[in-house]
């Protein structure tokens, strides 16, 4: 991408795409439902309204432009270090209106920022429109975040969206597919927008090994339950199986039993669980705990990307599994278009070269693997948004789900989270080891 007009059409509508999100979730609820706490696992509605335009106008006004801040006296307020989710409530937060009036100020004067600035060949921040594409990242992981909001808040429907396409199914499909063993290219050192803990491109050594097709689907999920897979200690890591007794969960989160059939609630709605869409609202020790009830275990981070990525023919990683072109609505299931996965199997024209499905968009898949930083790797532009995670408290998750937009997914993007959580759009696949002498074609 080497034309600057091209580069700030991109940012605008990268932004433009964000904040049409933002303010659709901040919208379609009265302006009591924007101050409540719905979860104490979650913020307001109106604290993420704020934040996002905080930090918007901290790295492009000031930072990017070097303006005087509009209001320091709120950047405490919107810091997400100094505030825990459960306390942002009693916080002395920006009335809808007044975070309305910020957020279409600061946004204003970004929009001037970008006619002005030039992207190319200054400074990193600045350099192919980073800094525009990080923040519209950042709005959207916030879209995210929001609608995760929007599935725990309780009353009647406020979001619509229509269904997903029926998609060809799983059959025919094989079960699993063979990954050889042998390098790829891991990360990436290449791709403009990718933040810091996805670079750099570096080669990794994966010995074959066999992944699931298709995501795990609910009803596969359905079996491990009525096997007694809640039941049985010896699929479940001590930390999971302590979580489970701890607060009685026996099922995905929002799903319950009633009358001999599982139902779930979805953005208000109470609906049959659906047999053959991906499981969602699973934590990392439930997918962990099927997967060994299964015989099988979690892909690794290494192997999650390496069936998403590898060309066998050229030797490439390529920027997502169908090829290096940005996702289109036959690619994949992203940006909120639909308000849940679609069914395993949909999306053939998005499989990966060795004919793996559904590995960008409809869940975030777990992987076994810690957040860790790749080798040389810099905190760019600040330590707070990774490397202060890297450890092995977080586990990673790969792929995206049908809630974040395409800006902030492709095959190299790294997502995190504790173990224990499941209010996140999070589902799995499953993988089993090849032959382990690290060679066979
Ligand atoms: C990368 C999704 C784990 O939401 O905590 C938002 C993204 N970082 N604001 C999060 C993020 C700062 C982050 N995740
Ligand atoms: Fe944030």
């Amino acid at each position: 991408m080497t034309d600057p007009e091209r580069l700030r059409r991109r940012a605008l509508d990268a932004l433009t795409t964000a904040r049409a999100r933002t303010t659709l979730l901040t919208s379609c609820v009265g302006e009591g439902e924007l101050t409540a706490q719905h979860s104490p696992l979650m913020s307001p509605l109106v604290w993420d309204l704020a934040h996002i335009s905080n930090q918007e106008e901290q790295w492009l006004l000031r930072a990017v432009a070097g303006r005087e801040a509009l209001r320091p006296e709120i950047d405490s307020i919107y810091d997400a270090f100094e505030h825990p989710r459960a306390t942002r409530p009693t916080l002395p937060l920006l009335a809808p209106a007044e975070a309305r009036v910020y957020a279409s100020d600061v946004r204003g004067r970004v929009l001037d920022v970008l006619e002005r600035t030039a992207l190319e060949g200054g400074p990193p921040l600045v350099d192919a429109a980073f800094a525009f594409g990080m923040v519209a990242q950042h709005e959207q992981q916030h879209d995210e975040t929001m609608l995760i909001t929007h599935q725990l808040r309780r009353g009647p429907a406020a979001l619509d969206a229509p269904e997903p396409p029926p998609g060809p199914g799983t059959d025919g499909l094989p079960a699993e597919v063979r990954v050889p063993g042998g390098p790829f290219t891991m990360g990436t050192s290449a791709e403009p927008w990718a933040l810091d803990n996805e670079r750099p491109a570096h080669a990794r050594v994966v010995p074959e090994f066999f992944i699931d097709t298709v995501p795990v689907t609910n009803g596969a999920y359905m079996a491990f339950i009525a096997e007694g897979g809640y039941r049985d200690e010896r699929w479940w890591a001590p930390e999971g199986w302590a979580q489970i007794r701890e607060h009685g969960i026996g099922a995905p989160l929002f799903w319950r039993r009633e009358g001999g059939q599982w139902l779930r609630r979805r953005f208000g709605v109470v609906e049959a669980v659906p047999e053959d869409e991906p499981v969602l609202h699973v934590s990392w020790y439930e997918a962990d705990a099927y997967a060994r009830w299964a015989g099988r275990r979690l892909p690794t981070e290494e192997e999650w990307e390496k069936a998403a990525r590898h060309d066998p023919v050229s030797g490439r990683s390529l920027r997502y599994p169908w090829g290096d072109e940005d996702p289109t609505p036959a690619h994949a299931n992203l940006g909120q278009r639909h308000l849940r996965p679609a069914p395993a199997g949909s999306y053939p024209a998005g499989r990966s070269p060795l004919g793996v499905r559904q590995l960008i968009g409809d869940v975030w898949e777990w992987t076994s693997s810690d957040f860790l930083p790749y080798p040389g790797f810099v905190a760019f532009p600040y330590r707070e948004y990774s490397e202060v995670f890297f450890g092995p408290g977080h586990k990673v998750l790969r792929g995206g789900s049908f809630a974040v937009d395409a800006v902030a997914c492709r095959g190299t993007f790294r997502n995190w989270d504790l173990p224990v959580r499941r209010q996140i759009f999070s589902g799995f696949r499953t993988a089993r080891d090849g032959a382990r002498d690290g060679g066979g074609a």
